[in-house]
């Protein structure tokens, strides 16, 4: 059996039998409905909240099912949401939870677009006794200034897709890095945990690295400068997000060369864009990053809220998807 299906049946047997990791990821919403047992009257109910929500931006596919995750949970729910964008600013980030603390809402949740910045605003937070669950990306704060970091192992992505490249390189390459947004969780770990691996595999190298913001069109730009630099030098790309990676792909060609074929590429997401790109051939790999947050998120924040236990980390549980099995979980997936 190919490695490839062995990932994938891992990550089949992961989504039917539930995580191996401490807490339960509810696939429906059923499993989250207050457990019928529980009649204290002063529990509060999904029906009883009023989240406020300090969401980064819209920069990627990612982003867009995130948001509707959350949405479309709280509304089947019954919570009232109060959702800020930030347009990619930490500034804007930061004055949406000053507004939301205002509110006095019951609980904040935020994807913290860097990882530094933060202790003055979650100090406020916490003066006025409103928890924060970090959701998506890790802010970089004591401890005590958040319950939970509910999201990714970012690092362990970045070996992921490591671990792939050596396979579809035969351990050598010349490789072009496409960052995430500069600060961010997601682009130090997948930074990290790439090189981690990198170090068994003398023969690959990292030719050049540099931000493409995690959008397609900066992904698209910084790879048309890297190949008006090193041409065909170049073997291999590894992208921080799907949207940077369609963007190279769409640079690759303008430059005259097979994405895919000439010019191997790895990205991080597993969303619908990068399917479509492994059905035509132009994507190697995708490493699954799960956005679809809301049902964990609103169960976390009534038990914060009811002052029930939860675990300071919940992972989501993630695979990796190639071009032969593409177009029969297209289909099946939900961003
Ligand atoms: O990989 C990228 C998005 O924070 C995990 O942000 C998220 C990342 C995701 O823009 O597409």
């Amino acid at each position: 059996m190919k490695i490839s299906h062995i990932l994938i049946l891992c990550t089949l047997f992961a989504s039917s039998f539930g995580p191996v990791a401490c807490i339960q990821r509810p696939d429906s919403l059923s499993t989250l409905l207050p457990d019928s047992n529980s009649n204290s009257r002063l529990e509060k109910k999904y029906e009883d909240l009023i989240v406020g929500y300090a969401q980064l931006g819209a920069e990627s596919e990612w982003r867009a099912a995130n948001t509707i995750s959350i949405k479309e949970t709280a509304e089947q729910l019954g919570v009232e949401l109060r959702f800020l964008d930030a347009q990619q600013k930490q500034d804007n980030q930061i004055e949406a939870v000053r507004k939301l603390i205002i509110q006095k809402v019951d609980i904040i949740g935020i994807s913290p677009i860097v990882e530094t910045g933060w202790e003055e605003v979650f100090q406020e937070a916490k003066n006025a006794g409103i928890p924060i669950i970090l959701v998506d990306r890790r802010a970089d704060v004591p401890e005590d200034f958040y319950v939970s970091y509910l999201g990714s192992d970012f690092l362990e992505e970045g070996r992921k897709a490591a671990r792939i490249m050596a396979d579809l390189v035969n351990e050598k390459a010349s490789i072009v890095e496409l960052v995430g947004t500069i600060g961010s969780a997601p682009a130090n770990d997948r930074y990290l945990g790439f090189r981690e691996i990198l170090k068994e595999y003398p023969q690959m190298h990292i030719i050049d690295s540099e931000s493409g913001d995690f959008t397609r069109a900066r992904g698209r730009e910084v790879m048309a400068a890297f190949l008006k630099k090193y041409g065909n030098e170049i073997t291999a790309v590894y992208a921080h997000n799907d949207d940077m990676a369609l963007g190279a792909i769409d640079a690759i060609e303008e430059y005259g060369l097979n994405p895919g074929q000439d010019i191997k590429i790895v990205s991080i997401d597993a969303a619908r864009g990068a399917f479509e790109a492994m059905i035509a051939g132009k994507l190697n790999a995708t490493v699954e990053c799960n956005p679809l947050l809301g049902p964990q998120f609103f169960e976390l924040a009534l038990k914060v809220v009811n002052g029930q236990p939860i675990p300071k980390w919940v992972p989501s549980i993630e695979g990796i998807f190639f071009p032969e099995d593409a177009s029969e979980i297209l289909p099946t997936r939900k961003y």
